[in-house]
């Protein structure tokens, strides 16, 4: 990431491997950078999330291809969580798509690869659309303190912008995109870096406005994610997950053209009704657990219903928790046995 040499001389202590990069954890106080996400400003390099940027006459009508989210109202400037699938309706990747311009799209993906997906599915289908990795890297600035520090670097403007909405903009002549987003429910901003030369000037631009408002480096946040509910695709989904089991549903629209990939499959998946879906456990018992993907198995009266995809220890409730994909005959208020540790 062009954020590398910041974030190297900031202390990063943790860090995992997110589209073949380093992906910044933490600064080795989680403490800290969790009650700071929630009552203060932080800042966490993801430029791991690279942008697979979709460009010519037919960007339009392959993003709409690839996801099985109605994209025929987005307007130029919005942001839309979009679930991908493959032809079997199973989610492939969890993207923001950004609408640049009507011949110009970015999917803002998750870890998975989509650049070779995107290349072929257009290839097969006659498509004239260019794919490409741009030199796009985001910063997030998270916590509900995140507006004061971006408007101070960008003005006002940025408080009118729109969940998910973006625009773009420069700073000291590095430019970037804005939006209103970021992986976190503290709110929110994701600076799209434009220029991968200027990531060390772009991190001491906000490390210095920030100041102020006392920002820490930190990434993205494990107990936070897990108490707001957001998934991590690849960690909280496996091969045979669908969008519908990790509460994507209302992100698919069975109403899109047939020859979005995987609608078939999402149609007859809706009429059957999923299998499973997620839900959120709190564990009675247990020291802290390592925050950590387990997919352990869940108990109901000793039959095996599902399982603790992730679990975490809890700030807010002192308690470990995760998330449970499960049968769907699991119901809120169920008590059910895990095995950890
Ligand atoms: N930033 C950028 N790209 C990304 C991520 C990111 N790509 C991959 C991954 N993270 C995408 N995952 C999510 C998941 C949820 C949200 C954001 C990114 C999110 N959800 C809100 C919620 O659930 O309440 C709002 C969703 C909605 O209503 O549309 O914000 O972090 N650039």
């Amino acid at each position: 990431s062009p954020f590398l040499n910041s974030v190297v001389a900031e202390g990063c202590t943790d860090a995992s491997v997110y589209n073949r990069m380093i992906l910044p954890a933490s600064f080795g106080n989680k403490n800290k950078e969790y009650w700071d996400l929630l009552n203060g400003v932080v800042m966490w390099d993801v430029g791991a999330e690279r942008q697979v940027q979709l460009e010519g006459p037919d960007a339009g009508k392959l993003a709409q291809i690839l996801s099985p989210r109605d994209l025929s109202k987005c307007k130029i400037g919005q942001g839309k969580y979009v679930p991908l699938c493959n032809h079997d309706g199973i989610l492939i990747n969890d993207p923001i798509l950004l609408k640049l311009r009507e011949d110009l799209f970015w999917f803002s993906i998750a870890d998975s690869d989509i650049w070779f997906w995107a290349r072929a599915i257009a290839a097969e289908r006659g498509l004239d659309v260019k794919i490409s990795e741009p030199d796009v890297s985001p910063l997030a600035v998270q916590g509900p303190k995140a507006g004061a520090v971006v408007s101070s670097i960008f003005g006002d403007w940025v408080h009118d912008l729109k969940y998910f909405w973006f625009a773009e903009s420069e700073i000291n002549g590095i430019p970037v995109a804005v939006q209103r987003s970021g992986w976190s429910k503290q709110g929110g901003f994701e600076i799209y870096l434009r220029d991968g030369t200027q990531g060390t000037r772009l991190w001491t631009i906000f490390k210095e406005a920030g100041r102020a408002y006392d920002i820490g480096p930190g990434g993205p946040n494990w107990c936070e994610r897990v108490e707001s509910g957001l998934v991590s695709y690849g960690g909280d989904t496996d091969t045979t997950t669908n969008p519908f089991e990790v509460r994507m549903g209302k992100y698919v629209n069975l109403d899109v053209p047939d020859d979005t990939i995987g609608i078939a499959a999402l149609r007859r998946i809706a009429a059957e009704g999923p299998r499973r879906h997620t839900l959120g456990i709190v564990l009675d018992a247990g020291d802290p657990v390592r925050p950590g993907f387990l997919w352990n198995p869940l108990y109901r009266d000793g039959r095996k219903v599902g399982d603790l995809t992730n679990c975490i220890f809890s700030y807010r409730l002192h308690k470990n928790i995760g998330f449970a994909l499960v049968a769907r005959e699991c119901k809120v208020g169920d008590r059910l046995e895990a095995r950890i540790g």
